[in-house]
Order: structure tokens, then C-alpha cells, then sequence
């Protein structure tokens, strides 16, 4: 089922009175980040996770499997949950535009009592009791920055760093279009709480190992050129994975040398997750908008980066996407 979202979006002033009844009046509160986190879901769930045991609240916080092991440097990375207990009756979500993104945790949530919703996604689908969304954000961790500071909780410098690692991943450590003076200034909001931007940048972009180098050197020897280097594609297939020692997890960083290139519209990068599932990845740049060659496969995500997983084997689903994307190029004119 798709919900529509509203119109217009609740306002942060309209929801931080029922929003701090939820956390005053419940006993356990679980902060939920999505399928294959990354720092802004990650990082925005132990930053609130984190600001709310500062209140003494019973707060856990959970992440469907697999647990997001290069997410480790995040503050509290050492109390997150995955599989095992239930999600139980108040859930906040983080960084979730779909139901879709919560993998085998998704009814739970659709049965939870309460689910507020805190995103920054244009396609969030309002599946929230309470939905907290603001596109104009450039990352999930900015809209926690603006509810703690509504609901009066101060940030210690484990926040800081959560919430400044969310935003500086999110914004490509504020390369890509999404960066803006808001976003450079609630940067250096989170340095004088105590973030500390140049481990942040170590951790995120400089602690990768020989094994996910390796993959990459593999993915871009085979990436495929098209219509003139504006389709630009690769692939992770599981004999790659074995012959470097990576799992998938080590393909993160990829689509970024793909999208390197200064040709470049569209870049693909096609994942096999099993024999019949296919994960992509997807960047664009104008006039080309990359959730539109991931909706016909049930994902989604940004204008510029978006991604989908779906139930196909590697060939077929490239076949697909594929013509998909040439549609697009061609149409682009
Ligand atoms: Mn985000």
C-alpha cells in the first residue's frame, strides 16, 4: 500500500508537544534506523537515542539485519540491536521514506501503537502516527538537531558527533547539491558541541580496507560506458566478492567513483545480493532524476541518489534497469 504524502507537512512547532508527551508518558521507546543504515539513519537514531538517556529515558535502538559494521565509529555503535527482541509499541523511525525500508522489521512497525516518523526524504510516504518531514533538510541528523533543540535538550559531544557525522555523509562531506548554508552552518553548530570534524571525515571516508580498494579496482575495470559516457554502469557479483575477500557491504564507495565521471548522467551500480535478488545503486545529475530509475523497482531515495533491491537475478534486473535508464537518457534528449 501507498500512503500519499500530505500537502503539506506537519510543521517542527506542531509536533514537538505531542512528541515530548510520547517521551515522557512511555516507558521504552525504540529508535529504529533502516535496511542497510547509513550514517544519517544510524547516526540520527544514537544521537536521539543518546540526548534521551541524557533525560533518563529507557531508550534501545535497532537496525534490521545486517547489523551496518563500517558504521562502528559511531558514538553508542556498541549498543545497537539487530534481530532478536521485538521492536515493542513506540517506535521512531529515522531517515525511512517507505515502510519498504525496514526490511523484516516492517510489520512490526505497521502494528506498532505509536511510529513517529523522522525524515527528510520528498517521498516519504507518511506511514508515521506522527510525521516529522522536511525535505528542505539536507539530512534526517538536521531535523533531530532541530527537535532536541525544541524540546530543550541540550546536545553532548556524542550527539554532536552522531548528528555531525549523519550530515556530513548525507551531504557528501558537503560536496553534493544538497549542501547549503543552513547545512554548513548547523556544521559548525555540531563542532562547537563537541564533533570533531576531521575524525569524522577519517572514519567516513579514509578507514576502508584492502579488501573494499580491491572490489572497487574489479568493478571499475568492468564498468560498461554507453550513449556516449552518459550511462556509465558496473557491477558486484558474488565470484568478485569471493576473489577479494569483501562482502557487500564493501561495495559502498563505488557509485562514487562512478559518478566521478565527468560524462556522466546516470550511474549504475548493480549488486548481487543472492542467485534471484539484485541490489542498485543510483546517482544522477541534471536533468535526470535517479528515483526514476529506481521506482519501477519498488525503491526510492533523493533526486541525485536513490537505490532499490529487488527480486531478480544480476543479468535480468541489469537488462531491466538498463532500459530503464537509456529511456531516460534519450528522453533527457
Ligand atoms: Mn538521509
Amino acid at each position: 500500500m501507498t500512503v500519499a504524502a500530505p500537502a503539506a507537512w506537519p510543521r517542527l512547532e506542531d509536533v514537538v508537544d505531542p512528541i515530548r508527551q510520547i517521551i515522557d508518558g512511555t516507558a521504552q521507546i525504540t529508535c529504529l534506523a533502516h535496511k542497510d543504515a547509513d550514517a544519517d539513519s544510524l547516526g540520527s537514531a544514537l544521537g536521539f537515542a543518546i540526548a534521551l538517556r541524557t533525560r533518563g529515558r529507557d531508550v534501545r535502538v535497532v537496525v534490521p539485519e545486517p547489523l551496518p559494521r563500517l558504521l562502528e565509529h559511531l558514538a553508542g555503535f556498541e549498543t545497537v540491536e539487530t534481530g532478536g527482541a521485538p521492536l515493542g509499541e513506540t517506535v521512531f523511525t529515522f531517515d525511512c521514506a517507505t515502510l519498504g525500508r525496514f526490511g523484516e522489521r516492517r510489520r512490526e512497525v505497521e502494528n506498532a501503537s505509536t511510529v513517529v516518523n523522522i525524515d527528510h526524504h520528498w517521498s516519504n510516504t507518511a506511514f508515521g502516527t506522527i510525521n516529522l518531514v522536511d525535505a528542505s533538510a539536507s539530512a534526517t541528523g538536521q531535523v533531530i538537531y532541530g527537535l532536541l533543540r525544541e524540546l530543550g535538550i541540550p546536545l553532548n559531544p556524542a550527539v554532536a558527533t552522531n548528528l555531525y557525522a549523519a550530515l556530513f555523509t548525507d551531504t557528501g562531506g558537503f560536496r553534493h547539491e544538497n549542501t547549503t548554508e543552513a547545512s554548513l552552518r548547523l556544521g559548525a553548530a555540531l563542532v562547537a558541541a563537541g564533533a570533531d570534524p576531521g575524525w569524522v571525515a577519517l572514519k567516513s571516508y579514509k578507514s576502508r580496507s584492502l579488501a573494499q580498494v580491491r572490489l572497487e579496482g574489479l568493478a571499475i575495470a568492468r564498468m560498461h560506458s554507453e550513449m556516449d559516457g552518459r550511462l556509465l554502469w558496473s557491477e558486484v557479483t558474488a565470484p568478485m566478492l569471493e576473489e577479494t575477500g569483501a562482502d557487500l557491504q564493501d561495495a559502498e564507495g563505488i557509485i562514487d567513483a562512478l559518478q566521478s565521471i565527468a560524462s556522466m548522467q546516470i550511474a549504475i551500480l548493480f549488486k548481487e545480493h543472492s542467485a534471484d535478488r539484485t541490489k542498485i545503486s543510483v546517482r544522477s545529475r541534471d536533468p535526470i532524476d535517479a528515483t526514476e530509475v529506481c521506482t519501477p523497482f519498488g525503491g526510492g531515495g533523493h533526486r541525485r541518489a536513490a537505490g532499490a533491491e529487488f527480486g531478480d537475478p544480476l543479468p535480468i534486473a541489469e537488462r531491466k534497469v538498463l532500459e530503464v535508464a537509456r529511456r531516460l537518457i534519450d528522453s533527457a534528449g
